[in-house]
């Protein structure tokens, strides 16, 4: 699917209801993505942008919603207040299980039609050792976890902040896992079965160029 990036206000209409739009916006003056949907089986006509792996825990129709903010590197003009880059992504989520344990975290594919499509985690600095369960890489600095507890309605929500970018195209996924995630060496990162997953075209993104997304020294 075509997303725009970098387009006030531009809006991707898609042909189907249950499919997500994505909309790219400024948003305080930073870049901002917005991706949302209502989660649905893989189809064998059609991929939704959300997709659920386990309908028991992840029913169809409960909803997913995730923001991108990104801070670029701001300072040396007068008026304007000195600070680094940075980025910040928030996930909602309702229609859950009431008062469960979820895992999360920001995947370097786009969903597909089966768990695996959305390939690791993102790593700021890449562990040369794949898949990665070492705490020096696993760990929520240097990924970005969304672990989340579910409210008696089934509603969750989790942010995580970092002070870097993600690398043109490297971000393409949230994927909502089985359990909060480990941080014990030997299984760090990991948090059981991938449940769920929505595509999030991540800025920046670098999506009609690399599909497959590329790796910055
Ligand atoms: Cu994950």
């Amino acid at each position: 699917m075509r997303t725009h990036r970098k387009a006030s206000a531009a809006l991707a209409v898609t042909a189907v209801l249950v499919m997500p739009a994505i909309t790219a916006f400024a948003w305080e003056g930073s870049e901002s993505v917005k991706a949302e949907g209502w989660f649905t089986p893989p189809s064998a006509l059609r991929l939704s942008d959300a997709l659920t792996y386990d309908v028991e825990k992840v029913p169809v129709g409960s909803r997913v919603s995730v923001v991108e903010q990104v801070r670029e590197q701001t300072g040396g003009h007068t008026g304007e207040r000195a600070g680094g880059e940075g980025t910040t992504v928030r996930l909602r989520v309702s229609g859950l299980l009431p008062e469960r344990m979820y895992g999360a975290h920001v995947h370097t594919k786009p969903c597909g039609a089966t768990p695996d499509t959305s390939g690791p985690h993102y790593q700021n600095v890449e562990d040369p050792q794949q898949p990665s369960t070492d705490p020096a890489y696993a760990n929520p600095e240097n990924e970005v976890w969304l672990d989340f507890t579910t409210d008696a309605e089934g509603h969750g929500a989790a942010e995580s902040r970092h002070e870097w970018r993600f690398r043109p195209g490297g971000a393409r996924s949230v994927v909502i896992h089985e359990h909060h995630t480990s941080t014990a060496p030997g299984e760090a990162g990991t948090a059981g079965a991938r449940l769920a997953c929505l595509t999030v075209p991540f800025e920046p993104s670098g999506a009609d160029s690399n599909p497959a997304g590329w790796q910055v020294p």
